[in-house]
């Protein structure tokens, strides 16, 4: 297959050269990256930003101790207005956490145990990965609210009815993620959010794997909280990013306590210091910021809109090539999607598939991508996952046709 036409300025070749990785073989054969759902390749300017700081700069940060010391703090501290800006938030909102589940557990456990109590709702949907479950269910359980599930239709899409329906003045808590992880499914946050705020609910958004297809501006979704993976986005792994809005950040209490996130302490009593480090707790993964703003720096100078129309060119090929390949099933098959084609293989489980996948090069995900719940409503135990990103080719698109071929001639 040929390369489709893009807008000048982007060139498929080009951008793969800046990941290192993508030139590797694996086991005797060219690498064939198709898990970007579980985490993205890095390009040369995060990997050369971390070994910058760690070979020039490494110091703690806060501490106005000494010439380097200032050094890590602006650098960290930029990464963090990097961030901001990349999401149109003030820096005072963003929060550096381990990643997408570690912002869950915080605004569950910390705004979570806060607000609810007996009668309350915390209402989540079907596909949710299981962060952004599980840290609900712990809170319902300690405060005796309960949890309502928006379920999902036959296609993957939401049941947007059903939504609007379950939503009510005992609702507290909104929890949808943006892209669904195992389905691909684009959910239309912007009408949930707007329903859950006339309702008087609060909307934590997963955005784990939206910000790396599409921009996303906190302000204009109006979202009260929205988390993200570091690691996803073509940065680290280890870090990650809470935002809130500034007047839930400051009524919240802190989620861990330690170093940093005080103001005074002292045996009877201790305050907390200003937003963002009051949920700062411990010496944080300063690499992983600087390298996590080095990712969005390089992805700033990108044009964005050809990367998606890229992305999206990938997914429609090899969403077409698997309607008309025998025996495949396609999961999720709504009308808005990100780069995912989750799919069945008739007669063979996901694991063998993705196990032969793998001898020749070709990286899937198989199981049920920690979304149990929504595999459990399509009665099934899981599937073969191919995740897109920026820089796969319509040549993996045969590439993993080919292998599916070859796994049909073994089961
Ligand atoms: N939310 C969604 C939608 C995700 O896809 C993931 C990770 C998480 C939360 C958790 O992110 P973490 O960085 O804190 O682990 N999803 C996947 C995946 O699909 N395959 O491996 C990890």
């Amino acid at each position: 297959m040929t390369q489709p036409a893009h807008p000048i300025g982007f060139d498929v070749q080009t951008l793969r050269d800046a990941f290192p990785i993508l030139g590797e073989t694996v086991r005797g054969k060219p690498l064939v990256y198709l898990d970007n759902g579980a985490t993205t390749q890095k390009p040369a300017a995060v990997i050369d930003a971390i070994s910058r700081y760690y070979r020039q700069v490494n110091s703690n940060v806060h501490r106005g101790a000494h010439y380097l010391s200032d050094l890590a703090t602006a650098d960290f501290e930029g990464a963090r207005q990097t961030v901001a800006d990349f999401l149109n938030a003030a820096r005072e909102e963003i929060i550096w956490t381990r990643g997408t589940t570690e912002a869950i557990n915080l605004v569950a456990q910390s705004y979570g145990r806060e607000n609810l109590g007996p009668g309350d709702e915390v209402l989540i949907t079907g596909m949710e990965h299981h962060s952004n479950i599980v840290p609900w269910q712990l809170a319902c359980e300690k405060t005796g609210a309960s949890l309502k599930v928006v379920p999902v239709n036959d296609d993957g899409s939401l049941a947007m009815d059903a939504f609007h329906q379950l939503l009510s003045d005992r609702t507290r808590i909104v929890a949808v993620v943006h892209v669904s992880n195992a389905l691909g499914t684009v959910n239309p946050v912007e009408e949930i959010i707007t329903a859950a705020h006339q309702a008087g609910a609060v909307v934590l958004v997963d955005g784990a794997q939206a910000v790396s297809h599409f921009t996303v501006d906190v302000r204009a979704l109006d979202a009260d909280f929205y988390a993200f993976s570091g690691h996803k986005l073509f940065g680290p792994t280890g870090i990650g990013v809470l935002y809130g809005k500034q007047a839930l950040l400051d009524a919240m209490v802190p989620y861990q306590c330690g170093g940093e996130m005080i103001e005074v302490v002292s045996f009877e009593k201790s305050t907390w210091n200003q937003l963002p480090y009051k949920f700062e707790a411990g010496t944080p993964n300063i690499a992983g910021a600087i390298g996590l703003g080095a990712a969005i720096a390089w992805l700033d100078g990108q044009d964005r809109a050809a990367l998606h129309a890229h992305e999206q060119t990938v997914l429609q090929a090899a969403q077409a090539r698997a309607a008309e390949f025998d025996g495949l099933k396609p999961v999720g098959t709504a009308a808005n999607k990100e780069s995912v084609m989750s799919f069945l293989l008739e007669g063979a489980h996901p694991n063998d598939v993705g196990q032969l996948l793998d001898q020749q090069g070709i990286a899937v995900r198989t199981g049920h991508h920690c979304t149990m719940p929504l595999m459990d409503g399509f009665g099934i135990p899981g599937t073969v996952r191919a995740s897109f990103s920026i820089y796969n080719t319509l040549e993996e698109v045969d590439a993993l046709f080919q292998g599916l071929e070859k796994v049909r001639q073994f089961v």
